[in-house]
């Protein structure tokens, strides 16, 4: 991944024209991320075509994977070691899986993942509206070690002391399990400071235009993105991309801003 990355979130309701705007745009952005509607209706086959298209920039599948992990006498059998399993060879070099399923399910989608060729972002919390509401809850450091003890994943190097919320947790369990990186959201940048505090793996961020609630242009929000995280990061624009009528433009806008503001921390 490039430093302070831009990905594109190609999430038009037709997979015709996802194609379409990745073939018009995706020379000019840093990777692409295609959402679940477009593999519901196109098939996982779909992905090859966005790779090509893009090669060899990175494709983020967002399936947000948050099913059971199951260690049986095969090795790993839950429903996410299955998902995982379709994803091989097929274009995605990355996919999303969220945290609070807790400790096997994570343990497993970075396990098979990893056996299959992709990486695992992990979602600690999200960038909508009201996002915090569960995931800022605190959690004690103590429970959060001796449960991880109890079950034997990540107990060994789990950094618990420094856990005071969910979001926190399950940051410092996916540091435990080798995950790849994380999504974070750009429409809190004082969470993605504190993420920043708990990992130095990429943290990829979903959030800016329409969804950001503090009142800033994009140019702030780029901002604030890029010194709360370093370069280890990447800015997942969508709406404001897509709804635009010259496309093309817009995402050649964000390219300059974010270029602007890399220039100004360097
Ligand atoms: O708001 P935008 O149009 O820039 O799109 C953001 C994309 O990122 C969209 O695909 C959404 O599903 C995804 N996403 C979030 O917005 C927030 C998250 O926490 C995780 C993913």
């Amino acid at each position: 991944m490039e430093h302070y990355s831009v990905v594109l979130a190609a999430d038009l309701p037709n997979p015709a024209d996802v194609e379409a705007l990745v073939k018009r745009v995706g020379s000019v952005v840093d990777g692409v991320k295609i959402g679940m509607s477009t593999v519901l209706q196109a098939g996982v086959g779909f992905l090859a075509s966005i790779r090509d298209a893009v090669f060899p920039k990175p494709v983020l599948l967002d399936l947000k994977i948050a099913d059971i992990g199951y260690s049986g006498s095969t090795g790993w059998e839950g429903t996410n070691a299955k998902i995982m399993r379709c994803l091989g060879d097929s274009g995605a070099t990355h996919v999303t899986v969220h945290g609070f399923p807790g400790f096997v399910s994570v343990a497993e989608a970075v396990a098979v993942a990893h056996e299959v060729g992709i990486s695992v972002l992990l979602l600690p919390i999200m960038s909508h509206l009201g996002a915090d509401l569960f995931f800022s809850r605190p959690l004690d450091g103590i429970e959060l070690g001796s449960r991880c003890r109890e079950i034997g994943i990540g107990g060994h190097v789990l950094n618990a002391s420094r856990c005071s919320s969910v979001t926190d947790g399950i940051v410092i369990l996916g540091e435990a399990l080798d995950t790849d990186g994380y999504i974070g959201p750009s429409t809190n940048p004082k969470v993605l400071k504190r993420m920043r505090e708990l990992t130095s793996r990429p943290i990829w961020c979903p959030g800016f235009g329409r969804q950001d609630k503090m009142g800033r242009d994009l140019a702030q929000q780029l901002s604030d993105w890029a010194y709360s995280l370093g370069p280890q990061s990447a800015a997942i624009v969508g709406s404001l991309i897509f709804t635009a009528s010259d496309q093309l433009s817009a995402a050649k806008q964000v390219i300059e801003t974010r270029d602007k503001i890399v220039e100004s921390i360097r």
